[in-house]
């Protein structure tokens, strides 16, 4: 299809502010407008930047690319410093295979007076474009080259450049670094055979060291596979290296069918994928299910700034304006087209600063052809036998190939035939456990080299030498190591200057394996976690160990997987978790009120108040009731009389209630019922208050403010934190259970509670009455506990589950012994022993610290209330008493007109003559 029709009409309504023109566009919807008029140059900056028209032809099946060469263009078009030119893109998107078709998109892309042609197309196409650009002298940029590239018919100067390099002698290197002899190589297409074709005429046949044993093409990925089932079944155990010339799809459903394939191997197959398809993210499915050995190329270098930037903006844009973008990865091939854009926007901005010498913007026809009648190239000789060709395609084709830039593929650099040079391309590997890792660079200057890993388990192959002196290192840590305390007159030197867990430890594991050791302590007192800023990316006792400062290590180390990939450890010699340390909080005895505990205040009212409503009731029920009248002869005659006053109804209920009775009795049917309910009710109420009562008046209660990390994750008031570089600090970082991270987010946006040593946790939990808490391993949490002043406590259940493990240096000849010698130690019950010696032995807190549930007799402070209520009872009836009888004695003065002494003499008088009268 032929867009250049809606130049004119895009060039009159095209807005001066590309985004405004981008809105648009966006709302009426990207794809429609990409694929009906497309010219990308259309983002318009200043009037005084130029337009250069560019024809584009894209192949069919390139979305990611088209993409990436919208946005290169959207991106220079919209970029104003220093800008001088702008492109306008004719975009053709055709089936390439129709040579007609092309030829006659070509003319009409020449006819417009394009500057350049970019062309992403495959080789069956190319010969044309190619053969175009140079009878016309148009510049010709293309991502990658066919395999084969036909000569051009001008001879010596052709116009076409491209941005993918060969790279097959990388290829070669590789396999030579592998040293693989017997190689199976898979082509998906016809280029693939010319690959290797080339490869072959690269290297003497009969020299090399490897030999072609199957040369197959499989145009699918099932293909692949099924041939591999049948080398697999004819020879299981032989190992397969795989040559794979295919594109990254079909790379990858191979990948996925392999692993997913219960009949072929895994170990014994290591693939080579020749085209640069590890650029791409990878299936997760390939890194689920553990794929086979997997070798590639990558072209894009991940880690660089500018990439890196590139990426970031790429993975914003919205995946239905922008197919194929809105992720962190770019194709190649998108990466190419993008790289061609910008290495054409280079090469003629450079050329147009120099005709312009920097002053005059320049106008179109000053730099075409001048005397062109019209404003492009005929493809038609129209009466000539000569064609004209674009009078300044040489000198673009000149400066686009003196380009030197940065791309997204690295270093842009071409050589006088327009073909990349000085690039670099990373050889990554995809190894069995899904690690993906870069193990080489390859550049085409200085060929294969090999970045050394971080951590290779290189075996050693010195064996245990006897005679010599191995350094272990340790790091002070009660009750691990400790400097020993010397004795009157003694002089500790060597390795006596230390004892603990870990010194015994040391010298069980080298009696047993039969060597002499040295202690030396970790420099930097650190345990080790990641530090990119120290040399071996660890620092503490594992930096050592991968710096390979020391033999072995004995001490509290955490085996955690990111210290594992640095260092080997043993089987664990003791098994932990993380654990909360408190303050202990002070034990609250039961007061003189105790005896009130077993029930709530609330329960108390309510008795109150049944109590009072109970005696009204029965008070009530007996007024009405006629069985509680009685007739009673008096002085004054006969009297009728009824028990259940409101005296003696209080008096009743309260009998009751204590489970005493009363002289009177309800007689009343509805007086028994109230009575029996409350019977009733007392009986349960009581029996429940005294099961409970023992209890409450016996046990001191420890009132703990946080038992859990839950408690911990829920408040701010106690703060809480870890040691400062260590596994539990990084336990907490990295973990994803949401009462940890919450914890991490609590400890990290308040860097005071890290401590760098436990010391000064401890010292901080014990100082900061009950408002600090130490994350701490539960062995180191044990022993402080047994420490004077006693005054810490573990709360709640470990947080996690580990062992803490004896390493060495990746691959040294002493793991084996060191491992099989702690598992004999802990088989023997050695380790046990070890830790009831530093731990519980060494117990500074004497039972009495303790609890003891024996001795449960009650003390006088547990009863003191009762003894209270008693007392005061009996000062209560003393005062009524007294109370009464003045009372009476003034009511007698009265009526004997006497004086309040004299009455009160003659009643006190009386009672006591009373006392010692008989009644008569
Ligand atoms: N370490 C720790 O993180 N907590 C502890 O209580 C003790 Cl004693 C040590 C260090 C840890 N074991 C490590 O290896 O990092």
């Amino acid at each position: 299809m032929n867009y250049g029709a809606c130049l004119p009409l895009f060039g009159t309504i095209i807005p001066k502010q590309s985004s405004v023109l981008l809105k648009v566009v966006e709302a009426i919807g990207f794809k429609m407008a990409w694929r009906f008029c497309l010219f990308l140059g259309c983002a318009v900056v200043q009037g005084a930047v130029d337009k250069y028209p560019i024809g584009v032809i894209f192949g069919q099946g390139t979305d990611d690319m088209q993409t990436a060469f919208r946005y290169a263009l959207y991106l220079h078009n919209q970029n104003e410093t220093g800008k001088r030119i702008e492109l306008q893109a004719y975009v053709d998107v055709i089936n390439t295979a129709d040579s007609f078709k092309l030829s006659r998109l070509i003319c009409n892309h020449l006819s417009r007076g394009i500057y350049a042609l970019i062309g992403a197309v495959g080789p069956e196409a190319f010969g044309i474009l190619h053969s175009y650009s140079n009878i016309f002298h148009i510049p010709f940029l293309t991502p990658w080259y066919p395999q084969k590239i036909p000569l051009s018919p001008l001879g010596s100067l052709d116009y076409s450049l491209a941005l993918r390099p060969d790279y097959y002698k990388a290829v070669m290197d590789v396999v030579h670094f592998y040293g693989w002899r017997r190689l199976i190589y898979i082509y998906e297409s016809h280029e693939g055979l010319l690959r290797l074709q080339d490869v072959y005429q690269s290297i003497n046949p009969l020299n090399s060291s490897f030999v072609l044993e199957i040369v197959r093409q499989a145009s699918t990925a099932e293909d692949v596979l099924n041939l591999l089932r049948t080398l697999e079944r004819k020879d299981r155990h032989s190992c397969k290296y795989i040559i794979l010339d295919c594109s990254a799809d079909m790379a990858q459903k191979v990948i996925i069918g392999h692993v997913k394939d219960v009949h072929l191997g895994r170990r014994n197959f290591h693939y080579l994928l020749t085209g640069l398809v590890m650029d791409e993210r990878w299936d997760h499915r390939v890194k689920e299910y553990g794929a086979i050995n997997i070798t590639g190329f990558r072209f894009v270098d991940i880690t660089k700034p500018n990439v890196r930037y590139f990426l970031q903006n790429w993975e914003r844009l919205d995946n239905l304006s922008w197919p194929g973008a809105g992720k962190s990865s770019i194709s190649t091939q998108a990466a190419l087209i993008f790289d061609v854009v910008s290495v054409l926007a280079e090469g003629l901005t450079k050329l147009v600063r120099k005709k312009n010498e920097g002053l005059r913007p320049l106008k179109r026809l000053d730099f075409y052809n001048i005397n062109s009648t019209s404003s492009g190239i005929e493809c038609t000789l129209n009466g000539r036998d000569y064609v004209v060709p674009f009078e300044y395609g040489e000198k673009i084709s000149k400066s686009v190939r003196k380009v030197d830039m940065e791309g997204l593929t690295g270093e842009i650099n071409f050589d006088d035939l327009g073909r990349r040079e000085n690039y670099t391309l990373d050889v990554i590997e995809m190894t069995v456990d899904s690690d993906v890792v870069k193990i080489a660079e390859w550049s085409d200057n200085g060929g294969l080299s090999i970045v050394p890993a971080k951590y290779t388990r290189v075996q050693s192959l010195d064996g245990v030498v006897s005679g010599r002196t191995y350094i272990v290192l340790i790091i002070l840590e009660e009750p691990y190591t400790m400097y020993r305390k010397a004795e009157p007159g003694e002089v500790l030197s060597g390795n006596d200057r230390f004892e603990g867990y870990c010194k015994d430890l040391a010298d069980l594991i080298a009696n047993k394996i039969g060597i002499k050791y040295e202690l030396r302590l970790v420099r930097d007192g650190k345990y080790g976690v990641e530090n990119p800023d120290v040399p071996g990316g660890f620092d503490g006792v594992i930096g050592e160990l991968v710096r390979k400062e020391a033999d072995f290590a004995v001490a509290p180390l955490t085996i955690s997987s990111s210290r594992e990939r640095a260092v080997d450890f043993t089987k664990p010699y003791m098994t932990l978790g993380i654990s909360i340390m408190i303050k202990k909080p002070i034990k609250k005895s039961p007061g003189a009120l105790s005896f009130m505990n077993p029930l709530s205040k609330e329960v108390w009212m309510c008795m109150v108040f049944a109590y009072l409503g109970v005696s009204i009731v029965l008070f009530l029920v007996s007024r009405f009731s006629p069985s509680e009248w009685q007739t009673s002869e008096t002085m004054h005659g006969t009297r009728l009389t009824n028990d259940f006053n409101v005296n003696n109804s209080l008096w009743f209920a309260l009998g009751a209630f204590m489970q005493q009775g009363c002289d009177i009795s309800p007689r009343s049917v509805s007086g028994r019922i109230v009575g029996a309910v409350w019977w009733f009710f007392t009986l349960i109420l009581i029996s429940s208050y005294t099961a409970n009562l023992a209890a409450f008046l016996t046990v001191e209660r420890m009132v703990t403010p946080i038992n859990s990390a839950d408690d911990l994750a829920r408040q701010t008031e106690v703060e809480y934190g870890t040691l400062m570089s260590g596994s539990t600090r990084d336990f907490f970082k990295f973990s994803k259970i949401p009462t940890y991270s919450k914890m991490w987010e609590f400890m990290s946006s308040r860097k005071h509670v890290f401590v760098k040593t436990y010391d000064e946790g401890i010292k901080r939990v014990r100082q900061s009455k009950g408002k600090y808490a130490l994350l701490i391993e539960s062995p180191k949490n044990d022993y402080v506990n047994e420490r004077q002043p006693c005054d810490t406590m573990k709360v709640g259940q470990n947080l996690d589950a580990k062992g803490l493990g004896v390493a060495t240096p990746l691959g040294s000849p002493l793991r084996e012994q060191i491992n099989l010698a702690v598992l004999d130690l802990k088989e023997s019950g050695d380790l046990q022993t070890l830790q009831n010696k530093w731990w519980y032995e060494r117990s500074e807190c004497s039972s009495s610290n303790k609890q003891d549930t024996s001795q449960n007799e009650l003390s006088l402070s547990n009863v003191a209330g009762i003894f209270y209520i008693l007392i005061g009872g009996l000062v209560l009836a003393m005062v009524v008493a007294l109370i009464e009888f003045i009372y009476k004695s003034r009511v007698e003065a009265k009526r004997k007109k006497m004086a309040l002494d004299d009455a009160m003499k003659v009643k006190l008088r009386k009672s006591i003559a009373s006392g010692y009268e008989p009644h008569g």
